[in-house]
């Protein structure tokens, strides 16, 4: 069997054969269920830009609302090659690798301070990262020799966090933010960079946020050293940290 060559200058999505643009959609509308619901489902999905648009699955949601699954093909496609994404540039690291780094490079304990802050209450993301047990079978930073891990749980205000760091003498903030909802991560993470700038003491630590809707580039733009979507593990956000503790001379 020959296998058919992909364009990655026009790459469109896959279903059945390559390049048929085949797409699932799922969503609810406002309406009662029944056909005119279906019909509803599938001139939306052609005012979109779709081709062919099958409702596969209508759903009753009760009072009023539906719920609809629907395959259709998609025209377009994206040039693969052209796409630069702002990534946290630092060497992947395993945990022992780190702990070598700290014993080397850095000389001694680094401390480093988490929390998901404001409101949100979303506390495995960085209990994943922090932990002792972590998380997909990488260990948190609770297990790495060299590091002193605080984890404050979530619903942390930014000025507990800034004064649990003073007391504590950190090298590092990690700031979970999982809610996104009217952007309140923004103002959220906005807020702890304007009061870490007001105490001085941006400049004196590493200052990473994450969470399953935060990009390195966001990141970037909101005043923070890096950023760490889903997936990410303790070595990965760990390896970043000591590097740069290193690279602006804050061992
Ligand atoms: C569990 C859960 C809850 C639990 C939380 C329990 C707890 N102790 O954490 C409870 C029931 C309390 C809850 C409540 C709410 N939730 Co909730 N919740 C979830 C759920 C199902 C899973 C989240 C989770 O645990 N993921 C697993 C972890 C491991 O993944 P992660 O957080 O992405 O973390 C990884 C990375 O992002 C990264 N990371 C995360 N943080 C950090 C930090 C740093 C520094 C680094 C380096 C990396 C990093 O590393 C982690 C490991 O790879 C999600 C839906 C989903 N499937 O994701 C909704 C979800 C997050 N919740 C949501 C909402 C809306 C709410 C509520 C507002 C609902 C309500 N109306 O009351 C409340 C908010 C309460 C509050 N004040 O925050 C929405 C958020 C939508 C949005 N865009 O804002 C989601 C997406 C559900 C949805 N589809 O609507 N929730």
């Amino acid at each position: 069997m020959s296998v058919q060559q992909v364009d990655l200058a026009n790459v469109k999505p896959y279903g059945d054969t390559l390049d048929d643009g085949m797409v699932q959609l799922s969503f609810s509308l406002p309406v009662p269920y029944g056909e005119e619901a279906r019909e509803a489902a599938r001139r939306l999905v052609l005012k979109m830009g779709m081709e062919e648009p099958n409702v596969v699955n209508a759903m009753d949601l009760g009072i009023g609302y539906t719920y609809f699954i629907v395959y259709a093909k998609c025209q377009h496609s994206i040039n693969y090659n052209a796409i630069k994404v702002p990534k946290v540039e630092v060497e992947r690291m395993s945990k022992e690798e780190v702990e070598e780094f700290i014993e080397h490079q850095v000389r001694r304990d680094v401390v480093i301070l988490g929390a998901c802050t404001g409101s949100d209450a979303h506390t495995v993301g960085i209990d994943a990262i922090m932990n002792m047990k972590g998380f997909h079978g990488h260990y948190g930073l609770e297990r790495y020799k060299g590091v002193q891990a605080y984890n404050l749980g979530s619903q942390v205000e930014n000025e507990e966090l800034i004064a649990k760091a003073i007391e504590l003498k950190a090298d590092a903030l990690l700031v979970s933010q999982v809610v996104t909802q009217k952007d309140v991560h923004i103002k959220n993470l906005t807020h702890l960079i304007e009061l870490l700038e007001a105490e001085n003491l941006r400049d004196r630590l590493v200052v990473v946020c994450g969470g399953p809707r935060l990009s390195h580039e966001l990141a970037k733009e909101l005043g923070y050293d890096a950023g760490f979507g889903s997936g990410s593990y303790a070595e990965d956000v760990a390896a970043f940290v000591v590097h740069e503790m290193v690279e602006r001379k804050l061992v």
